[in-house]
């Protein structure tokens, strides 16, 4: 199927401590990502960064949380972005920037879907699940709080109500190896299935992806992925802050993306946390750029696969 990819670029920083996140859309460019999807023959447009608005005051009881008023900005200004590129027909794809531009991004598509009345899914490709809230974080980064933002976890004072909190069975977290206890009490008090590390080992990489992909299909869903580089193994891809051992191969994350693109059901994508400062001669980049390609549609043969279950 022939996209509109909407590129836009979201050079956030604020949710975590080392600097570097805020060259990823530029590293994206640099590594051909526009190119490579005009190649597949997507339509293609740039519509550049999105400028952080003037920032409001806002506060949080948390003294840990730090760039609140920042991360706010963001989100209400990647929100409209992200609205506006799925209200023109387009396929946005969210160039980040850490994690937390995922408050903004997945806020827009919501408000979309919302709209359109069509549910809305979310897979979060990550080691982390990314469910803490601005009371519960310790480390005070806010890009581990957009999952519980989704689910519409109370703690976020300060920030735009989440329009249309997803239900538990929307969500599903893949790839998680590291979870913070204050993450695993609510996680396991909730409903949210968790396809972690545990279950991919046992079941491998395809049979959970697609339990949930029919779930998708069934309800006429719209689909969210959010990538995050450390879904990868830092053998791989490097350029992360927060690397945790034991994540995907190349080949495993290169299925993912496959089995997404030939569901058919992905309608926004985001790309986040790569930071081009710690990377190997831009290898991380480019990997991530060629993971979009299998997602858009990029494949060894063009014919359908046969069976040999
Ligand atoms: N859960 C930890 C670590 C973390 C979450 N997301 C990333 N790192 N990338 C935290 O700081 O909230
Ligand atoms: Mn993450
Ligand atoms: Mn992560």
């Amino acid at each position: 199927m022939k996209r509109i990819c909407h590129l836009i670029g979201a050079p956030v920083d604020s949710g975590q401590r080392r600097p570097g996140c805020l060259m990823g859309p530029a590293a994206y460019r640099v590594a051909g990502l526009a190119r490579m999807l005009g190649d597949l023959g997507h339509e293609v447009e740039d519509r550049g960064d999105v400028a952080l608005p003037v920032l409001r005051e806002v506060s949080c009881e948390n003294p840990a949380v730090h760039s609140l008023a920042e991360t706010v900005g963001w989100t209400e200004a990647l929100s409209a972005a992200g609205r506006a590129a799925l209200a023109e027909g387009g396929f946005p794809i969210f160039l980040g920037g850490d994690h937390s531009l995922s408050l903004g991004s997945v806020a827009g598509v919501a408000a979309h879907a919302q709209g359109a009345g069509r549910p809305l899914f979310l897979l979060w490709l990550d080691a982390h699940t990314d469910f803490h809230t601005p009371l519960t974080t310790q480390s005070g980064n806010l890009h581990g709080t957009p999952v519980a933002y989704i689910a519409g976890r109370d703690g976020f004072a300060g920030f735009p109500d989440f329009p249309a909190p997803l239900p538990p069975g929307n969500i599903c977290l893949y790839g998680i190896r590291s979870v913070d206890p204050e993450e695993h009490a609510a996680l396991q008090a909730g409903q949210i299935d968790i396809r972690d590390m545990r279950v991919l080992d046992e079941y491998g990489i395809v049979a959970p992806l697609r339990a949930f992909l029919e779930e998708v299909h069934a309800a006429e869903g719209m689909l969210h992925v959010s990538l995050d580089v450390d879904f990868l193994d830092p053998s791989i891809a490097p350029a992360v802050g927060t690397t945790v051992p034991g994540g995907t191969t190349f080949r495993e994350a290169h299925l993912v993306m496959e089995l997404l693109h030939e569901s058919g059901l992905v309608t926004s994508l985001d790309l986040v946390e790569l930071n081009p400062f710690l990377d190997e001669r831009g290898r991380t980049a480019r990997l991530m750029v060629d993971l979009v390609a299998s997602l858009m549609g990029r494949k060894v043969f063009d014919r359908p696969t046969r069976s040999y279950g």
